[in-house]
């Protein structure tokens, strides 16, 4: 069991602790290495998973990989040196993060197996329960690290729940499930998809991609690495870090067109439809397939194999909307009734409407759910939020990328618990909230950055918007810069208590 300690009167039963991390991606095992490093034992990593790595653990759909090179996905502290090539399959990048867990030997202080089901803020106590699956805990302070990618959205489909074949959703693959030979319906043309679909679409006697918008697909300019590079990057001192500082550099210039002129969007647009018309060569096909949108609006996807699948004799691609699912079929929109053996849902995740915000009760017992539903989803770097006192968010508001690693963002967002960590022993703060009016400040500050932006401008509809049209997942600005922001936990920011002011 992970070590525990002030151990003073607390319900029977409960276990307390100075720091409840939540989740154990890659921002959640970040965070308990990078606390343990600054000295801290006093905390704990609840994860309901039986192992660390979250989503990478949890899509393990064929064909799973990552669409930022493998050079910019790990942490800075714990450079892989063995990637095998540029953009790395997921079973390589889970084989790192456990490797990481093992190496710095932080699995001991993990609950595996722990759900948790609520998050309230004690006011008498000023501490956090935390209910779980595993029993209670009370917390001085919470890190959740749940990931914004982490809860399936599943499509509100007429008579989805009545299909009696093989359905499951692209982050829950069913590997029981043989696909050989079956007629087989996908739904969603996102990222996951453009990656199941060519895999699915070799075995298949038949696949029905269902398109509501056309993806912007680009080059997937990926190579297993040399025997030379392999050697370089294992032993040739500072040539990863250089790889790595030209890859970064690379992706940052896209920002510009991403962010602040769309207009430098263009010359890339042009990229992906000369991709587009040399991978098919049917008319019909292509036109079905062709963006209406700005390239960027929604992550640009990459692929070398997605266009060659959807041009294969058993392949079709299905653009005319579901009306319904029935218990062996997909019904079309213009009334085509489609017979299915299995579905595979690739509809993405609740990101701006987790229902992880629902368990997660403030100071005035508002669950956070509430609290976006009125103000969107704010919070000040990223990190905290105004009426969840002694609460930090990896993968908060507004830290999302669209174009480079979110183990960046991340680690800089670690900086800052990390800081304020140290801030609050220096101090001997009791608790600590950032403060409203510099919450609305900055919320205001990143929506007028966002305004230029292409995901504001592009015509097109994606989860970065939330219910209010505003765009609460993305940082708007270069990512050095966000690093730049995190480097120190400002308290002037925040109102404080201090523990004496607390124990009179
Ligand atoms: O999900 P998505 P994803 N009826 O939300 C469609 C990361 N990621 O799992 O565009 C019919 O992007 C929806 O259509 P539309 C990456 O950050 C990374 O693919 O909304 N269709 C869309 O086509 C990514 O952005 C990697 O009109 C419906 C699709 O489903 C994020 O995860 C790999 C529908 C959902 O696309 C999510 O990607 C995988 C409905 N009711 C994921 N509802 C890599 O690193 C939704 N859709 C490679």
């Amino acid at each position: 069991s992970p070590q525990v300690t002030d151990t003073s009167a607390v319900a029977e039963g409960t276990r307390e602790v100075g720091i409840v991390v939540i989740g154990s991606g890659f921002a959640g095992l970040g965070a308990a290495i990078r606390l343990s490093q600054a000295g801290r034992t006093d905390f704990v990593v609840l994860e309901r998973g039986d192992d660390v790595g979250g989503t990478w653990r949890d899509n393990t759909y064929p064909g799973a990989a990552c669409d930022v090179p493998s050079q910019l996905y790990s942490y800075s502290f714990a450079p892989n040196k063995q990637w095998s090539r540029s953009f790395s399959p997921q079973p390589e990048i889970q084989r790192y993060i456990q490797s990481v867990a093992d190496k710095y030997k932080i699995r001991d202080k993990h609950v595996f197996g722990c759900d948790v089901q609520s998050v309230r803020w004690d006011e008498s106590a000023h501490r956090w329960k935390i209910q779980t699956s595993k029993g209670d805990f009370s917390a001085r302070f919470v890190v959740s690290a749940v990931g914004a990618l982490c809860e399936p959205a599943l499509p509100d489909i007429k008579g989805i729940g009545s299909f009696e074949g093989q359905i499951f959703h692209s982050a829950r693959w069913d590997h029981d499930s043989d696909l050989a030979g079956k007629r087989v319906a996908v739904i969603g043309t996102g990222a996951s998809a453009i990656q199941i679909v060519p895999q699915v679409a070799k075995i298949a006697s038949r696949l029905d991609v269902y398109q509501r918008t056309a993806p912007w697909v680009l080059p997937r300019v990926d190579r297993e690495y040399t025997a030379a590079e392999r050697f370089a990057y294992k032993n040739v001192p500072g040539f990863q870090k250089l790889a790595r500082l030209g890859v970064y550099a690379t992706r940052e210039t896209q920002v510009v067109g991403l962010a602040k002129a769309p207009v430098f969007m263009k010359p890339i647009e042009w990229l992906a439809k000369a991709h587009l018309r040399r991978q098919i060569s049917d008319p019909v096909l292509r036109g079905k397939v062709t963006p209406n949108f700005r390239i960027g609006c929604k992550r640009m996807l990459i692929s070398n194999n997605y266009f060659p699948a959807l041009s294969q004799p058993n392949v079709d691609v299905v653009t005319d909307g579901i009306d319904e699912v029935t218990a062996n079929a997909v019904v079309a929109k213009d009334g085509t009734r489609r017979e299915v053996d299995a579905i595979i849902v690739a509809t993405g995740f609740h990101v701006t409407d987790s229902p992880t915000f629902e368990h997660i009760y403030g100071r005035d017992g508002v669950p956070l759910s509430e609290t976006f539903a009125k103000i969107g989803q704010q919070g000040y770097k990223g990190t905290t939020v105004s009426g969840y006192p002694n609460m930090f968010f990896l993968v908060g508001p507004n830290t999302g990328l669209g174009h480079s690693s979110m183990v960046y963002m991340i680690e800089s967002q670690i900086n800052y618990v990390v800081d304020a960590m140290r801030a609050i022993d220096r101090y001997d703060i009791g608790t600590v909230e950032v403060r409203r009016d510099v919450q609305d400040r900055y919320n205001a500050d990143l929506q007028s950055a966002l305004s230029s932006s292409v995901w504001m401008n592009g015509g097109c509809a994606s989860w970065y918007l939330d219910e209010h049209g505003n765009n609460t997942t993305l940082w708007p600005g270069f990512t050095f810069q966000f690093r730049d922001e995190t480097k120190k936990f400002d308290l002037i920011a925040y109102d404080t208590v201090s523990r004496k002011e607390l124990a009179a």
